[in-house]
């Protein structure tokens, strides 16, 4: 059975926030703030309103209402997947045990720090899109922009729930201080990596939603094993409307590549610069460093960290129940990968020290589906080309292979050798400038710019040429 949500209350919830004053009042009070940070650091671009998805249950079906609205009167509110009766810890030393409602003590720690670094990610991402709406390919697009925007300000709010109703008063000022990192601030940056890195065109907007939502996913999906029960539940949740994000990612760059291909037929050249279009060397480019920007994101192969996460049963595997071995891994070993005078090699370590090496090979898998996918549109367009991943030890700052120089066909190089060909391998400042010409805005609904296909279908079985989005 299925709680229903309560909209009567100033913050929608299926939490029955109304049973707990306090923490009522107290994420009240922090609503302002929210708001405040949505108004200073949110989409710049204000439309008059927006056809929008907006979480109403947790029912499978008909969890989402569409409907235009202004963005600033979205209801981000807390929801939490329904409650598995009698959910056993699936891994770990307390495996079998009923799984947590509250916070078990000795773990508080790690269990508040894995938050605030999911939390953290979910203001940053809204924070390095904030100025891509002025320069939208389409409303279509100008739409989906928008609604991932709203989602992860949603998924900052059930990071900041946790926190408020299970961590106390140093909850409370994590929440606080989730609003006063920024991207890329050199004073108070984001914590990780490729959240201070600048989403500059909507090339690596749709790089960003496909390889770093995607690290989201299976980041989420380990959290969603989580013992602790509130957390596995709102992960599931969260999992849900983040597919609506990398389905933006995935099939963006479809649309690109077969724009591209159409250009590359009709002009019979792979430069397509002059005919308006993003030739493929600079979107393998852009795929190289969103990809290790996000390989990145899973720490680092070697890991105590991780280790303690899942013998604590905080942070499980990808898919978990289905992993056929005792689920506790003391006794296993795995073979990561070491950089050894000058050689790539495997070690055996610990298998639970290597479990982020273990996400990241699912996550590899994953990713290389989208490159089969934009291959098979190149081949059907009879493009003579193709994309692929670059070897996870390219362009490296976290791991085994930081500090080192590794090609994107994983030969180790020395520093100069690499430095004189990053421009081939890394965009450059021309590539920027290329995409950064490209980027006028077409807000006529059904018309596209000119460097991106239109999509196949539109959202929620309108056409594709529906006013997604009522500018001023
Ligand atoms: N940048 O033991 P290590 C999403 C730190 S995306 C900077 O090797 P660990 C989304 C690390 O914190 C998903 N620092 O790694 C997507 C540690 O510091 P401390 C976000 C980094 O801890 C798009 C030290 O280096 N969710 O949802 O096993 C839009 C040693 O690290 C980085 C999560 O990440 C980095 N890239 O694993 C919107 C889940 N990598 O503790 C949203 C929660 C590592 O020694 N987080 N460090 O001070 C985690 O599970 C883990 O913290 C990590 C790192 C997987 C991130």
């Amino acid at each position: 059975m299925s709680l229903s949500a309560d909209y009567t209350d100033r913050i929608p919830n299926n939490v029955d926030l109304r049973g707990d004053r306090r923490l009522q009042r107290a994420l009240e009070a922090w609503q302002p703030r929210f708001m405040q940070w949505w108004r200073d650091l949110g989409p710049d671009l204000i439309a008059r309103d927006v056809y929008l998805r907006t979480a109403i249950s947790a029912d499978r079906d008909g969890w989402a209402h569409f409907g235009h609205i202004p963005l600033e009167e979205y209801r981000w509110g807390i929801f939490l997947a329904d409650r598995e009766p009698d959910r056993r810890i699936a891994f770990g030393e307390h495996m079998g045990l009923p799984a947590w409602q509250h916070v078990p003590g000795e773990y508080r720690a790690e269990l508040q720090r894995l938050l605030v670094v999911q939390g953290d990610t979910e203001p940053a991402s809204v924070e390095q899109q904030r100025l891509l709406g002025f320069t939208a390919p389409s409303l279509y697009d100008l739409r989906n922009l928008f609604q991932v925007n709203v989602e992860e300000g949603r998924h900052l709010w059930a990071m900041v729930y946790l926190l408020h109703a299970f961590f106390g008063r140093e909850g409370r000022e994590q929440a606080e201080e989730l609003l006063m990192r920024h991207s890329g601030s050199v004073d108070a940056p984001r914590i990780l990596g490729a959240f201070n890195e600048p989403t500059r065109d909507w090339l690596a907007f749709f790089m960003f939603t496909y390889f770093t939502d995607r690290d989201g996913k299976f980041q989420l999906g380990t959290l969603a094993e989580s013992g602790f029960d509130p957390l596995s539940r709102t992960c599931r949740f969260m999992l849900r409307e983040e597919a609506h994000h990398m389905m933006v990612g995935t099939t963006g760059i479809d649309r690109v590549v077969r724009r591209t291909a159409e250009l590359m037929r009709e002009h019979d050249t792979d430069d397509v610069r002059r005919y308006g279009g993003i030739p493929l060397d600079i979107v393998q480019r852009y795929l190289n460093f969103h990809y290790s920007v996000s390989l990145d994101l899973f720490g680092g192969e070697r890991s105590t960290n991780v280790a303690n996460y899942f013998t604590a049963g905080l942070k499980g595997r990808w898919q978990e129940e289905r992993r056929a071995d005792d689920h506790r891994l003391t006794e296993r070993t795995a073979a990561v990968d070491v950089v050894v005078e000058g050689r790539i090699e495997r070690a055996d370590v610990p298998a639970l020290t290597a479990l982020n090496q273990d996400l990241r090979s699912e996550y590899f898998t994953d990713c290389n589906n989208g490159v089969r996918r934009w291959n098979r549109i190149l081949e059907e367009a009879g493009a003579d080309r193709t994309l692929s991943l670059p070897h996870h030890g390219f362009n490296r700052r976290v791991g085994a292979f930081a500090g080192h120089w590794v090609t994107p066909e994983g030969a180790l190089v020395d520093a100069p050798t690499w430095l004189s060909r990053e421009p081939e391998w890394l965009p450059t400042a021309a590539d920027f400038d290329h995409v950064q010409s490209l980027m006028k805005p077409v807000f006529e609904p059904g018309k596209m710019a000119a460097w991106i296909a239109p999509p196949a279908t539109g959202i929620n079985g309108q056409p594709v040429d529906y006013e997604y989005v009522h500018l001023t």
